[in-house]
């Protein structure tokens, strides 16, 4: 294969590789390639340098035809998302795939890695598309707020049809390689060098004289769309998409390309996807997109520390905790053992594990190969000595201070040096626990949300000693196992529980001041919460919280005001859906409001002399979100959070905060840090000192600035 001159179209020291295109000719066939590191998003540099050498191929009469491929192992993972909200210079995608379409000689997109969003609009434009298997394939930009802007929504569906595309685009999810070849994406896959077969691809078509296959001229595959499907994906989502804006004009936009000419749908499609760039919940995805990646980032851990995957797992505990992690673990396609100290708990925890397996199977979501598969990774032990060649152990057994620190010195004297010792505990001293073994740096707090094999959170929890590279580490095993992790301090309820303790508390006044639990609840599922807060509390139970707070009575500040409501329902033995009662009743899972409880309620305003008085919804959802914000500005401030960013991640991923606002610390500054301090401190006059603003805040409101990064 003989490698002409290179004709980088757009100069750039080879060192710095940033945003070039390059043009050569290898064995007769123009290759073109697109080099944006680290995952060749479409920037001006990509737009205008395809523009350009779609151009270079129709005038290159040592060429008769191109395969357009991307650098650094991948194709293209989309339109540059930095770039959203901001006016782009010339050319647009848009213009740039118009040319590629009607390149007088076939192109061929070579796919590897990720081909998503306009990466993959950009595959769709090319007149062929070979990929590996292994490529992934999608348009997500559905969790960005946005929708497919560059004709993705109009020649998908000429490519698998309505139906299909609309799954993929709805889901956002990536198809890989061999099946996007099953559903008519891609013509060919390649094994091997993927560069090679392309090329081998486009010398064969033009060999064989085939005519060019132009995604936007395709008919068959719209034109036999059942009309219904569309009505019916906006019925069965309904639930799913309240509030959200951008489900619903994908939809509008598929329905154009099975229903309009190319060219209409085309118009249509940029018309919708302007309306969704310029929604307020696109800023807040793409602020969630990047909040995201910002969290795995540790000051004190080297950025260029890789660690090496983990191999194997251990988990100690077979509870419902214990089981989830290790299903997480199995999932991710890593070995686990669990052990329990008794047989029968084994037994009992793997056991629930199958069952959980069994549901995802019958609804669909696994398959039973891929249950066994995983089911296969899990192995049980009740003897130390079998689990101390794992590279991680999570603990995971009750949550008591004196049974944590027990496994802990056994695992101190059985576990291999460096392995990641784990404790998830959701309200211990990670210090108390790590000082009972002789490698406090090698502990550090992984506390899991239930259920752990579903929930995307992990708040890792750094002591005063762990290392900063087990600090590395365990945030990059939990990104294996598929997990969003966020790092935290050590402190009574880290971040999540903290600001929920808070925001509670303040759920519980508004009771006796004249809510209920149902208008609070219905409040804020109006601001997009999935389920508010008491029904919260009836599914995971009361009575825990209970027998917390009757252990806490002893050190509670009696001058702070206090609420008993949620004592005087677990007395009644309402300890939530588990007993069919609690701050609601229930008939199986369904929730209906109780007279007795809003009797109970109004008495306890009685008896503590507060007069009720009418709350409205709005004021729910501002003292709610205000108390959120004045913690996790206290929690910022004290450094127990790194940044304001790292508690939306950790509401948005664990708590149910709705993505689409972007979690409470960006809601803040989309109502401006002054006027949220403003209402602080009128509940702080109102309300006594639970209400303190945050010094973070008030520093910042008083240096004028409107940005919690303009704290640092
Ligand atoms: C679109 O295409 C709209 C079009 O329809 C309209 C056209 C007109 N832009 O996630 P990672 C950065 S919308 C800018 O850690 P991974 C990322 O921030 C787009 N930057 O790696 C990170 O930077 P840093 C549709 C991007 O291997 C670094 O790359 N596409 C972009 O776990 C590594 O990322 C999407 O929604 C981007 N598009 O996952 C795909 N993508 O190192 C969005 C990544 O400074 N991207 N970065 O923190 C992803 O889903 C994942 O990043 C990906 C890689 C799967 C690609």
């Amino acid at each position: 294969m003989q490698t002409p001159p290179a004709g980088t179209l757009r100069a750039a020291p080879e060192e710095i590789l940033v945003s070039t295109v390059d043009y050569r000719v290898i064995d007769g066939v123009a290759v073109i390639t697109l080099n944006n590191p680290p995952v060749n998003a479409i920037d001006q540099g990509i737009r205008a340098g395809l523009l350009e050498s779609v151009g270079r191929l129709a005038a290159d009469d040592s060429v008769k035809s191109a395969v357009l491929i991307g650098a650094n192992d991948t194709f293209v993972a989309g339109a540059d998302i930095k770039e959203f909200g901001k006016p782009l210079p010339p050319p647009t995608t848009i213009e740039s795939l118009s040319a590629m379409e009607a390149s007088p000689k076939p192109i061929v997109a070579a796919l590897a890695g990720n081909t998503l969003g306009g990466g993959l609009e950009i595959a769709l434009a090319a007149h062929w598309r070979v990929a590996v298997a292994k490529a992934k394939l999608g348009l997500p930009e559905v969790s960005l707020g946005i929708m497919p802007g560059a004709g993705g929504t109009q020649r998908l569906p000429r490519l698998v049809g309505g139906a299909k595309a609309l799954d993929m685009i709805l889901s956002g999810t990536p198809v890989n390689g061999t099946k996007a070849l099953e559903l008519g994406i891609v013509d060919e896959l390649v094994d091997g060098d993927l560069l090679a077969g392309a090329i081998a691809f486009a010398r064969k078509i033009v060999a064989e004289g085939r005519p060019l296959r132009v995604t936007s001229q395709l008919q068959d595959k719209v034109a036999n769309t059942d009309p219904a499907i569309f009505a019916d994906a906006i019925k069965k989502n309904e639930k799913k998409w309240k509030g959200l804006l951008s489900p619903y004009k994908i939809v509008e936009a598929v329905q154009a390309a099975c229903t309009l000419p190319f060219a209409e749908g085309a118009a249509l499609e940029l018309k919708v996807y302007r309306e969704t760039q310029a929604s307020p919940q696109r800023k807040a995805l793409t602020y969630m997109f990047f909040a995201e990646r910002e969290a795995a980032k540790i000051p004190d851990v080297p950025r260029d520390l890789k660690p090496a995957p983990v191999k194997s797992a251990a988990v100690i505990g077979a509870g419902t905790m214990g089981g989830g992690i290790a299903m997480s673990f199995a999932n991710a396609g890593i070995p686990v053992k669990i052990l329990e100290l008794k047989q029968e708990a084994l037994d009992a925890g793997l056991a629930r594990i199958k069952g959980n397996y069994a549901t995802s199977v019958s609804r669909g979501s696994t398959t039973q190969a891929q249950m066994d598969e995983r089911l296969g990774r899990i192995s049980t032990t009740t003897d130390y000595a079998q689990i101390g060649d794992a590279d991680i152990v999570v603990e995971a057994v009750f949550e008591n201070m004196e049974i944590k620190q027990g496994v802990f010195k056994t695992l101190d004297g059985v576990m291999k040096q460096g392995a990641i010792l784990g404790t998830n505990t959701s309200t211990l001293d990670i210090d108390q626990i790590a000082n009972v073994t002789k490698r406090p740096q090698d502990v550090i707090g992984m506390h899991f949300f239930s259920p752990a094999n579903v929930m995307k959170l992990v708040e890792n929890v750094r002591g005063a000693k762990t290392s900063p590279e087990i600090i590395g580490r365990t945030m990059a095993v939990s990104k294996q196992i598929g997990k969003v992790p966020v790092l935290a301090g050590n402190c009574d309820g880290f971040i999540g529980n903290r600001i929920l303790a808070a925001y509670g508390r303040e759920c519980d006044f508004l009771l006796e001041e004249g809510a209920t639990p149902w208008q609070i609840d219905t409040a804020l599922q109006g601001f997009g919460f999935p389920m508010g807060l008491f029904l919260m509390r009836d599914m995971a139970g009361l009575d825990v919280g209970w027998r917390i707070r009757q252990y806490r009575e002893q050190f509670r500040d009696k001058n702070q005001r206090y609420s008993p409501v949620g004592d005087r329902i677990c007395e009644l033995g309402r300890y939530g859906q588990k007993t069919g009662a609690g701050y609601y009743k229930y008939e199986g899972r369904n929730a209906t409001p109780d007279p007795e409880i809003e009797a109970l309620i109004v008495k306890v305003s009685a008896d503590l002399g507060i007069e009720r008085r009418k709350v409205s919804d709005e004021e729910i959802v501002w003292r709610v979100l205000s108390v959120m914000v004045n913690e996790g500005a206290k929690i910022v401030g004290e450094g127990i959070a790194i940044r304001a960013s790292d508690i939306d991640v950790t509401y948005v991923f664990g708590y149910g905060f709705p993505r689409h606002q972007g979690g409470p610390m960006f809601w803040a500054e989309q109502q401006g840090l002054d006027k949220v301090l403003a209402k602080i401190r009128a509940y702080h006059a109102e309300q006594g000192d639970n209400w303190k603003p945050a010094e973070l805040l008030e520093k910042i409101v008083a240096a004028g600035k409107s940005s919690w990064k303009d704290a640092v």
